[in-house]
């Protein structure tokens, strides 16, 4: 088991399009026992491959209170949508401390392979198709700020690349003390 880091946006690497995952095996098992350890850890309701900088079709999702309802999407594929939208306040943990609201749809169908590599299909409504369709964004490079208005986006991409220069700052004091 290890935490795995997580880029951050703007990183370029969180908008490439993740390949579908060609077997799963033991590799891709402890791959997942990887990004389930990250995302708990992070407090986080779920987590794509691509935000640990693996690029293949892979989600790992826990929206239950209890952190023990482990939900695992490989090679998702959304096979409907409801027409009924929900406007929800999402966060990213690629995009630390911002919050706003994003619409999509209020329920979806997803089919796709389970950590024993058995097909599933999932209907999902509320926190849970809203998490699904967040991973599912990006799977194929896309954060959810891409929602928001430029002059947002803008300013979150300042605020963030402050930041990251920031904790370099901080390191490099830390280091130089040693
Ligand atoms: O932890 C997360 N919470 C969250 C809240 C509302 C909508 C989506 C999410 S997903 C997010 C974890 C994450 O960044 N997954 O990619
Ligand atoms: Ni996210």
């Amino acid at each position: 088991m290890a935490l795995l880091p997580i880029l951050r946006y703007p990183d370029p690497r969180l908008h490439k399009i993740a390949q579908p995952v060609q077997a799963v095996d033991a590799r891709v098992r402890a791959l997942i026992d990887d990004m389930f350890e990250t995302m708990y850890e992070a407090k986080g309701i779920g987590l794509a491959a691509t935000q640990v900088d693996v690029h293949e079709r892979l989600i790992v999702i826990d929206v239950s209170e209890e952190r023990d309802q482990r939900l695992v999407l490989i090679n998702p594929e959304l096979v409907w949508a409801s027409d009924e939208r929900l406007k929800g306040e999402e966060g990213c943990l690629s995009v630390p401390g911002i919050y706003d609201g994003v619409e999509r749809a209020a329920a979806v169908r997803v089919r796709a392979l389970d950590e024993r590599g058995k097909a599933r299909e999932i209907a999902a409504e509320e926190l849970l198709a809203v998490c699904i369709q967040h991973e599912m964004d990006h799977l194929v490079g896309k954060v959810f700020v891409e929602y928001l208005s430029p002059l947002k986006q803008g300013r979150i991409k300042t605020k963030l690349l402050k930041a990251e220069r920031e904790d370099f700052r901080a390191a490099t004091r830390a280091q130089e003390r040693l």
